[in-house]
């Protein structure tokens, strides 16, 4: 019998502490390789630790609500001596696939039926906290480890919330600040129930979700209009996606919270699109699309205008500027939007970027992006030209400062001085953070992209 191998987290980043949201596995399972053991859930995305062969599960070396980085031990795994796994693994595998991909924790407590879920929750709750060592203040551990509140007291406001994480991924789903909802569980702990009720007052007083009820950093608006659609006709309800649930969230945030200003200027690419059919001629085996170019006279006017390459310090009273040059680029997806960052692109050619920007739309459609593939972006760009369009006004990706929209190239003339041209023209939309930049510094950033766009030695300046 082969000794056990440990499972450790693999490169996510540059993350430290991210939460355990879902542990997939028991001691005797069997699993199979690639099948997800854990869930990990940092700011951008969540990802599974997948078993690295086929065998059986020793021991589990992580709870939910535990905190890790790269390196941590997750579970001792026997690896099994037959090739390919068996059959149970492959049931194990499919039936962990589809939870981990439908159900989050929370969801899956509340399918229960709520008696049984709640009473459940209780249950482990009660038994965890009876094993959990006395916490001490510098734990990094979260979730039913936490102090434990006084019989009967209510959270108050800045104090650690208690509750379980299937009850904080609830809450995050819905966007809701934890630490502002009131618990009526058991010594104060704050149950399911709290979350959804936290949120219809929310509604119900004007506020969003995340935002204190009827004030705080609320924007006081009307409540969300509420409509029996059925009324008017045929209707059908689909859940939005995690990924869309993320991004809402985020988007949601950006749009509210940075003053939003777009420049919209055309790039005359007769010349550069010349060059890049040439170059798809050359490299019949790459799809070499505009979108390479952008992403290299994005960087050389990085280069011409660092405060674009900068984000705000979270005080909002410093900027800092950045030496790397990592490009976010908007993939749409059937689940939703998600942007893997491309990095070192001041070190990359046309084609390595193509390659790569091939890769990484591919590894975005098939779900398999984790967060360090998301992390540590300069400045978006979301290319709509494939599609169609002639301008739009995309979001500020925060904490980047700037984000560029692209739409489709068309024909048009163009006064040389002496006579109109037909010039192929792309649009560009860049949108800023009015804080951080001002309109005239947009505007000639702008123009300097154009200006590389139509003369592409410019690069090499
Ligand atoms: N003008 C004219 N044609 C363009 C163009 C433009 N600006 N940009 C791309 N094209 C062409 C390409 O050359 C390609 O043509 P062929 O099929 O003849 O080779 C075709 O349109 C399709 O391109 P693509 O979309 O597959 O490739 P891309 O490199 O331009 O974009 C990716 C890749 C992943 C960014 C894109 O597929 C995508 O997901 N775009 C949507 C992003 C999005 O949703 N943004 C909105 C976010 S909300 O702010």
């Amino acid at each position: 019998m082969a000794a056990a191998k440990e499972v450790k987290v693999p490169d996510i980043g540059n993350f430290d502490g991210v939460p355990v949201i879902e542990v997939l596995v028991a001691p005797g399972d069997t699993v199979s390789k690639d099948q997800g053991l854990v869930t990990l859930e940092s700011d951008k995305a969540t990802m599974e630790v997948p078993a690295p062969f086929d065998g059986t599960v020793k021991e589990v070396k992580v709870s939910e609500g535990d905190e890790v980085a790269e390196g941590a031990v997750i579970a001792l795994i026997e690896e099994s001596t037959s090739a390919g796994g068996d059959e149970t693994g492959k049931a194990d595998k499919a039936a962990s696939d589809k939870g981990a991909e439908e159900k989050p924790a929370a969801e899956d407590a509340s399918d229960k039926g709520d008696d049984t879920a709640k009473q459940d929750d209780e249950r482990k709750a009660d038994a965890q906290e009876k094993e959990a060592p006395a916490p001490t203040p510098s734990t990094t551990r979260r979730g039913p480890e936490e102090p434990p509140v006084e019989p009967g007291k209510l959270h108050v406001p800045g104090e650690v919330p208690y509750a379980s994480p299937a009850v904080r991924a609830f809450a995050r789903e819905l966007g809701v600040d934890i630490s502002q909802v009131d618990g009526s569980g058991r010594k104060g702990r704050i149950t399911r129930e709290d979350v959804q009720g936290y949120v219809k007052h929310a509604l119900a007083s004007g506020a969003r979700p995340g935002t204190a009820a009827g004030g705080g950093n609320g924007l006081n608006l009307l409540p969300w209009p509420k409509v029996d659609f059925a009324k008017f006709g045929e209707i059908e309800e689909q859940s939005l996606s995690r990924i869309k649930k993320i991004s809402g969230a985020n988007l949601a945030r950006n749009w509210a919270m940075i003053p939003h200003v777009t420049q919209h200027d055309d790039a005359d690419i007769t010349d550069m699109e010349a060059f890049r059919k040439q170059l798809g001629k050359e490299n019949q085996d790459v799809k070499v699309t505009p979108l390479v170019f952008l992403i290299k006279a994005m960087v050389a006017a990085l280069k011409q205008y660092p405060q674009f390459n900068a984000s705000l310090s979270e005080d909002g009273e410093k900027l800092i500027l950045k030496k790397y040059f990592h490009i976010g680029i908007a993939v749409d997806t059937p689940d939703g939007l998600v942007v893997p960052v491309i990095r070192d692109c001041d070190k990359k050619g046309l084609l390595e970027l193509a390659v790569e920007l091939g890769e990484i739309s591919k590894k975005a459609r098939d779900k398999k992006l984790g967060p360090a593939d998301m992390s540590g972006g300069c400045i978006s760009i979301s290319s709509l030209g494939g599609i169609g369009g002639t301008k739009f006004t995309p979001i500020v990706n925060a904490p980047e400062v700037a984000i560029l929209g692209v739409s489709r190239s068309r024909m048009a003339p163009v006064w040389d001085g002496g006579q109109f041209q037909p010039r192929l023209m792309l649009p560009l939309s860049l949108s800023y953070d009015h804080r951080v930049i001002d309109g005239a510094a947009a505007a000639r950033f702008v123009a300097y992209l154009a200006k590389v766009l139509g003369d592409l030695r410019r690069i090499l300046v």
